[in-house]
């Protein structure tokens, strides 16, 4: 049977080339995707030759691009490539578009994603030209059967002027009923409670809504998600997820959280997938999240029955998992609810359930400040995604890194972060494979002692802590710091290539 079920959207069918037609330079485009899942698969192609054509002939072609997160080399590559796109937000993660976006031709706003919806219905984020969406089916009756992330397709589809629709067959048919789409009044002063009191609560509908009249175009594909592989784990990631593991074991212990923990949430990278792994070897049961993206590692922890069930708003697999889920689609919706990004990072929701965050960072300062996006304080990597979200709402909020990157030439654990995300306020532990450094209840200068002793490379924690003792001798103020010397690490390494002193 078709996916495309109604007639009146049969009879808007066309090639991506002809769907392009209704992109026009200076559009702004809401499109699907989040992580590397649900994101259109043709008609970016379409629009980089439409774009490259028009510089050919010394014509402006430009559009601004809002997603719910990072899509792939063919949808934020080539648009980046063709050096068309003026505006990106809220979150990337591809080579080309971090070039475009450190060479400035593309602005890039990198917003938390539960401020990215709100904005675009707001206003803030400007006039939305056009919806470009993958959808798994289209319905009888017209309603539309997300794909393998739901991100802020619901928001794009009721404030884009026009809708172009991807109808991808690779996605499977039994993703229909895994999605919970929640439409109440969204925007103050009417906005009203979430009533989700459990991660597997379905508040809402399992189809996103779309206004037929505004549909102009239907694109038939048959592609497949592109997600890189995940890293083997090495030793340090195996020691990471240990220490994530013997912390929250004690945190029961102690009577400060349930035996089956409280809502997991994990964060992007080859680390956060390793600390889910290591959660397999634990004895932990009946374990729920409240995530955002599921991993290879949630599935896993589905498979062996510890995750009894996990809300998020798109998957992030490897090839291998993203085959494994779209065979058994329907066994695993049973235990997974995809909602918009408004809810799944909703801050009032974290907040009440008591989420346990879990990020990946840069570099982390010796007081518990975060960098999470800007390589050298200047290059931007991906963008701060929901990890804000998330660690400022969470009950226990954790970051997890290997404390020293390019081989150890580079610190993670420095004096002064070149770029803050998440302030000492919000961040709680801080894990490396050297320990687990938990800053709750501690002034800055017993931060200090406890991150370079628990978290730095032995290779780096007596110049660490040389510069504490110096800092301290130069401010005897609340937060001691050189400033002269603060960020002289960084300035080390470019200079030298190693921070090492
Ligand atoms: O560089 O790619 O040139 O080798 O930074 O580092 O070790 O591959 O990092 O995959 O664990 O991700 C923070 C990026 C970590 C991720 C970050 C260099 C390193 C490498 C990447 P190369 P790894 P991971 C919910 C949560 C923000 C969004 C988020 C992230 C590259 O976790 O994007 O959390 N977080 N969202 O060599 C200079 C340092 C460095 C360094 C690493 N201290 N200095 N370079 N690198 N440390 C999900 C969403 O929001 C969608």
């Amino acid at each position: 049977m078709s996916r495309i079920r109604s007639s009146q959207f049969q009879a808007k069918v066309m090639s991506a080339a002809d769907a392009a037609m209704f992109i026009h330079n200076g559009d702004n485009i809401g499109a699907s995707g989040f992580t590397g899942a649900g994101y259109p698969k043709v008609l970016p192609g379409a629009l980089a030759d439409r774009i490259n054509e028009a510089h050919a002939r010394g014509e402006e072609f430009s559009v601004g691009l809002l997603t719910g997160a990072s899509t792939a080399p063919e949808f934020d590559g080539v648009l980046a490539e063709t050096g068309g796109v003026s505006y990106r937000m809220p979150y990337q993660s591809d080579p080309s578009m971090r070039k475009a976006i450190d060479q400035g031709i593309t602005g890039y706003n990198d917003i938390h994603l539960s401020h990215s919806g709100p904005q675009v219905r707001q206003g803030f984020q400007g006039n939305l030209d056009v919806a470009l969406i993958e959808v798994t089916a289209i319905t009888e009756d017209g309603e539309l059967v997300p794909s393998s992330s739901v991100g802020n397709n619901n928001v794009f589809l009721e404030c884009a002027d026009r809708v172009i629709l991807e109808v991808n067959t690779w996605q499977s048919e039994d993703l229909e009923g895994m999605h919970d789409i929640f439409y109440a009044p969204m925007m103050p002063p009417n906005k009203v409670p979430i009533p989700i009191l459990h991660p597997g609560d379905r508040i809402g509908e399992p189809n996103l809504r779309v206004d037929p009249d505004k549909v102009v175009a239907v694109v038939e594909t048959h592609d497949p998600d592109r997600n890189t592989p995940f890293k083997p784990l090495d030793e340090d990631s195996k020691a990471i997820a240990g220490h994530f593991l013997d912390f929250l074991m004690n945190e029961v212990k102690q009577g400060r959280i349930p035996k089956n923990l409280l809502p997991l949430q994990s964060g992007v990278g080859n680390i956060a997938n390793a600390v889910l792994a290591g959660l397999l070897d634990s004895d932990l049961e009946d374990v729920v999240s409240l995530t955002e993206v599921i991993q290879d590692g949630m599935v896993d922890l589905i498979d062996s029955g510890k995750l009894s069930v996990v809300s998020g708003t798109a998957f992030s697999l490897s090839p291998e998992y993203a085959e494994k889920m779209n065979d058994n689609a329907g066994f695993y919706r049973k235990y997974i609810v995809l909602r918009p990004q408004e809810i799944s990072n909703n801050p009032e929701v974290i907040r009440r359930l008591g989420a346990i965050s879990c990020n990946g960072l840069i570099e982390a300062d010796i007081y518990g400040n975060v960098n999470s996006t800007h390589i050298m304080g200047s290059k931007m990597q991906n963008g701060i995604g929901g990890s804000g979200d998330f660690t400022r709402n969470a009950f226990i909020s954790s970051f997890v890194t290997p404390s020293v990157a390019k081989g150890g030439d580079i610190s993670c654990i420095v004096p002064m972060v070149s770029h803050h995300d998440h302030t000492e306020h919000d961040v709680m532990v801080v894990i490396t494979e050297q320990g687990v450094a938990d800053l709750r209840h501690l002034p800055p200068r017993k931060r200090s002692r406890l991150i370079i002793e628990k978290c730095a490379h032995p290779d780096y924690r007596d110049q660490l802590l040389d510069y504490v003792e110096r800092a301290e001798k130069t401010s005897s103020l609340h937060t001691p710091h050189d400033l002269r010397e603060a960020l002289s690490w960084h300035v080390r390494f470019l200079e030298t290539g190693t921070m090492k002193a």
